[in-house]
């Protein structure tokens, strides 16, 4: 279990209840809202993320508090924010003065504490199953990131030389996140090319993987006929990909119908999209936008695809299927 055990903030000792550190539109953090959702703990009062006031510090009874952390503001490459979360992400979990790092440990905590709505399979090969995909999603997490910067945020996700100095000098040494490393490859205000394809390619085997998982018995997630853990991890590896454009309906029919119905959940809409729907919107425009000027996510999935021969439906299925930029997205309304 991620906790950690001395936190330098006196911040976390204080905090009782449940409070999250997020940002509305961080993968990571979407994960943990998805599964505080599906364990019926409700979004309760929002404060300011450094908030310290005797009010901020109480969630009540089976609701959290939410403590936003602007990475558009960069207030995760602050000194405060850094004595709280070491390794200067979101997201970070406190409960009754415990903090808690680590996105998958964060479900797993709350899926053992709080027991109703298991995330976890009961039989022991849908969770033996659940906890691969958990595993193969968490190594995807980078692909997603170098996509995701390379097409959805490109040169406005750069750090400015302070910001990549305040880095330097607090990242810990040896973070697993490698948070300085990552913008260190941003070339000319974009990720290269070579590695945004070696990330897309990756993720497009992962994607395929699941695609044979779900054709072969026709289940309805990820793991069986209940919906786990694993549909949770995956479900946000797709929305943010499908966010950038990437053909799903086409590439991998039956995953975007999974993404439909896991997407329609209660816990999805309230704790995903609650307060993302206009940054979900922004994105699909843009994303739309150059698929229809040829030369977005699509197009270049298409070279991939054909390129590497790395899986994803078969070629002449691609090119009959309708292009999904066309349609809504099922997540979305
Ligand atoms: N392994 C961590 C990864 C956390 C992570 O990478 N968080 C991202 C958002 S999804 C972040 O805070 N990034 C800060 C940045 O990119 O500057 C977890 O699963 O919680």
């Amino acid at each position: 279990m991620a906790r950690i055990e001395h936190p330098k903030s006196p911040l976390i000792a204080k905090l009782r209840g449940v409070h999250l550190f997020h940002f509305e539109g961080a993968p990571c953090a979407q994960r943990v809202r998805f599964a505080l959702a599906e364990k019926g703990l409700i979004r309760g009062q929002e404060v300011p993320w450094n908030a310290d006031t005797p009010a901020s510090l109480e969630a009540s009874r089976d609701t959290w508090v939410s403590r936003h952390v602007s990475l558009i503001k960069k207030h995760h490459l602050t000194d405060e924010y850094a004595a709280i979360q070491p390794n200067m992400v979101v997201p970070a979990l406190v409960h009754d003065g415990r903090l808690y790092v680590e996105s998958m440990e964060i479900i797993e905590y709350l899926d053992e504490t709080w027991r109703p709505n298991p995330l976890m399979p009961t039989d022991p090969n849908a969770a033996a199953l659940a906890r691969s995909l958990v595993e193969e999603g968490k190594r995807l997490h980078v692909s997603v990131r170098y996509v995701s910067f390379r097409w959805g945020l490109g040169r406005f996700g750069k750090l400015n030389a302070k910001e990549e100095e305040t880095l330097r000098r607090l990242e810990p040494v040896g973070s697993p996140e490698e948070l300085a490393g990552f913008y260190g490859r941003y070339d000319r205000g974009t990720i290269a090319e070579e590695t945004f394809h070696e990330h897309l390619d990756a993720l497009e085997r992962g994607y395929a993987a699941l695609e044979e998982l779900l054709t072969g018995d026709g289940r309805p997630f990820l793991t069986g006929k209940a919906f786990s853990v694993a549909d949770i991890i995956w479900a946000i590896k797709v929305l943010r990909i499908h966010e950038c454009g990437y053909p799903f309906q086409r590439n991998f029919p039956a995953l975007f119908a999974w993404f439909a119905r896991v997407s329609q959940r209660r816990g999805f809409q309230d704790g995903v999209m609650q307060r993302h729907r206009t940054l979900n919107r922004a994105f699909r425009v843009k994303s739309t936008i150059e698929n229809m000027l040829g030369v977005g996510l699509q197009r270049a999935s298409q070279r991939q695809m054909r390129g590497s021969g790395s899986g994803g439906a078969p070629i002449a299925a691609q090119e009959n299927a309708k292009n999904d930029q066309s349609g809504s997205s099922p997540s979305m309304t």
